[in-house]
Order: structure tokens, then sequence, then C-alpha cells
């Protein structure tokens, strides 16, 4: 029942969820929130009954002894929440090494530098490779084909920034002076945010762009429009 109601809420609340593993975070944080709530319920529905009762008996004289029967309340209270918080644990390991793991061969690697405050980011060109004369540059601008591995290579090139797809769920860190790579599959066609997550300056709250998912077709034209109809060779424009 409370999860239904929590579900709701979450369906109303959160941004849409538009990649293959936004639905496992989602799962997983309403656990997390669900786990801690209920606690926190019963501490507070706990910690009320004890004022109730110990003003009845009006009782002065601060804390109690710790009686046999009260250090029994405090145990299992203890052990029900190093469960709860093992449960979280083996839940979040799972999910956490699959989104640190390496990109699988397939994906589609993208550069993107971070800096005061703008986001820069590099495509491949039709070749598919990273790095050569056919390289899309664009500001703020990220694109992808829906349903293919995207790989982006994070780096900054002053201060700490982290990069956010909120649709997504991904959310990174860009540190300079080192590269970090995080990988995700997108779901859903459409343009959706990218924000800076970390407070990296006056001009953080400009520093947005967006993400821009295309079908596999429209994906391909944009490819050649953005890269010049130079490059845009017969042979290479072949499907
Ligand atoms: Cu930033």
């Amino acid at each position: 029942m409370v999860l239904l109601w929590f579900s709701s809420i979450q369906r109303w609340l959160w941004p849409p969820a538009t990649s293959t593993f936004a639905a496992d975070i989602d799962a997983l944080f309403l656990m997390i929130a669900s786990v801690v709530g209920l606690w926190l319920a019963a501490t507070l529905a706990v910690l009320e009954w004890l004022l109730w009762k110990a003003n009845r008996r009006r009782r002065g004289g601060g804390l109690f002894a710790a009686e046999a029967r009260e250090i029994r309340w405090i145990v299992v209270a203890a052990v029900g929440v190093f469960v709860s918080d093992l449960a979280i644990e083996v839940r979040g390991q799972r999910l956490w090494e699959q989104l640190v793991s390496a990109a699988p061969p397939n994906a589609l690697a993208i550069r993107v530098e971070a800096r005061q405050f703008a986001w820069t980011v590099l495509h491949p060109g039709p070749d598919g490779e990273l790095g050569t004369t056919d390289d899309i540059e664009l500001q703020n601008e990220l694109h992808v084909p829906v349903d293919q591995t995207v790989e982006v290579r994070l780096r900054s090139r002053d201060v700490v920034h982290s990069f956010f797809l909120p649709t997504v769920r991904l959310k990174q860190d860009v540190l300079p002076g080192t590269e970090v790579r995080r990988w995700f599959v997108p779901t859903e066609v459409g343009t959706f945010p990218i924000a800076c997550a970390e407070l990296c300056g006056f001009g953080h709250y400009r520093m947005g762009g967006r993400l821009v998912v295309h079908s596999a077709s429209d994906y391909q034209q944009w490819l050649f429009s953005a890269a010049g109809s130079e490059l845009s060779t017969p042979e290479a424009g072949a499907q």
C-alpha cells in the first residue's frame, strides 16, 4: 500500500526515466526512502510512547537504568537496523558494479569536457572514431542514437564539475587532470536536460545543456548534416 502510494508520487514528482538502468536506480531510491522512513516512524513512535509512560508515572530523575529488558529492546533494534542496512548494501552493490563497469566494446564513445561554465561535447563523425578530423564539436549539446550504448568520457579544464543527466539517472563528478568514463543506454527519443550538479563557480547556475536522443535513422541524418556535406561521401552515407 505504502509502496503503491510512493510509486504514484514518484511518477508525478520525478523526471521521466529514459535509460536502461533508471528504473533500478528509482527502485533502490524508493527502497532506501521506505526503510529509513519506517525506522524513523518506529523510533518516533517508541519515543512518544516512552515519554507518555514516564509522564504518567511522574517519575523524575533522568535516564532509566539499563535493565535486561531494556537492553533486549536495544539489541533487537540494532539488529533490525543492521539487517535493513545489509539489504540496501546488497541491492545497491549489484547496481553500483553495473554502473561503474567498463562499457561494452560496441559503445559509442563521446568526449565531454567541462569548463567554467559550459560543456564542450566532441562526437565521433561519420567514421565512428573519436579523435579524427570529421569529429563534431558542439557546445552544451549531446547527440546520441536511441537504444545504443553510449560511453561518455568526462574531463575538466578547470575545477570540479558534475555531469548530470537527470532522466538517465546518471550523475558523475568531472575532475581536472583525469578522465572518468561512464556509460548508459538511452531508451527514449526526445530532448532532455544536462546540468552541472557541483557548485563550480559564479556561473554554475547557467551550466546547462541538452541531451538529444535521436532514432537510429535520424541520428545518421544528423551525423552527416553536422559533419558537413564535404565529408559525407556516398560510400560512407550508404546504410
Ligand atoms: Cu560546473
